[in-house]
């Protein structure tokens, strides 16, 4: 079955603050995000393999994908839908042998370069970024812009999820790159709203 990449949330503790991780994101499935993310940078195993299997049964109430960052390790003891690695993460295609062929493996690229190497090995998707400035990630490349994502989008066939200070403000640029939808962390955790902040994306997609 194809899957929906428009409203694809990855999780930061961080920038909630004292709220807490699971319910924000049980408002963010309710508002209708369609692909969810648990990124996790300083979790001891433990801690991160438990929330993992917390999230998955709230994204599987809501026939929403999980997809763990980083850790295959996690994906695999949380049987969670997928993984998602980065250019200092395990090589794509090595990461795509060890889940075999039934779990979603997502690839974060920059260039149109990564996107072809990630496409043939073995990715299902790409998260193309930073599309612009972010103050989510600290080791953040220059953005690309919409000119790099619509050159990425353009040299693969598989889905292309923009990332990086993709919000309200820009999401119909980033559609109209060509993109399969857009990856946030701020425009949706970092908002007091999240589930209202989660359907505003949701319809600003469908509706362009
Ligand atoms: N990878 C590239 S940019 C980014 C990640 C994880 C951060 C995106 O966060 P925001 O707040 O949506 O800009
Ligand atoms: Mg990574």
């Amino acid at each position: 079955m194809a899957l929906d990449y428009s409203v694809y949330l990855v999780t930061d503790r961080d920038i909630l603050g004292d709220r807490d991780l699971l319910m924000a994101v049980e408002q963010a499935l309710q508002g209708g995000v369609t692909m969810l993310q648990l990124r996790e940078k300083t979790a001891s195993s433990r801690d991160f393999y438990q929330l993992a299997v917390r999230m998955k049964k709230l994204a599987t109430a809501c026939q929403v994908p999980l997809i763990i960052n980083d850790r295959l390790d996690i994906a695999l003891a949380a049987d969670a839908d997928g993984l998602h690695i980065g250019q200092e993460d395990l090589p794509p295609g090595v990461a795509r042998r060890i889940l075999g062929p039934g779990k979603i493996l997502g690839y974060s690229v920059s260039t149109v370069a990564e996107a072809v190497y990630g496409e043939r090995n073995g990715a299902d998707y790409l998260g193309a970024g930073p599309v612009y400035a972010t103050g989510s990630k600290a080791d953040a490349a220059n953005p690309i812009g919409i000119d790099g994502l619509r050159q990425i989008k353009q040299s693969v066939s598989i889905p292309v999820v923009g990332i990086g200070g993709i919000g309200e403000v820009n999401i119909l640029d980033v559609k109209g790159a060509g993109a399969d939808g857009i990856s946030v962390i701020s425009a949706i955790m970092g908002s007091r709203d999240i589930r209202g902040s989660s359907r505003m994306l949701a319809d600003a997609w469908r509706q362009s």
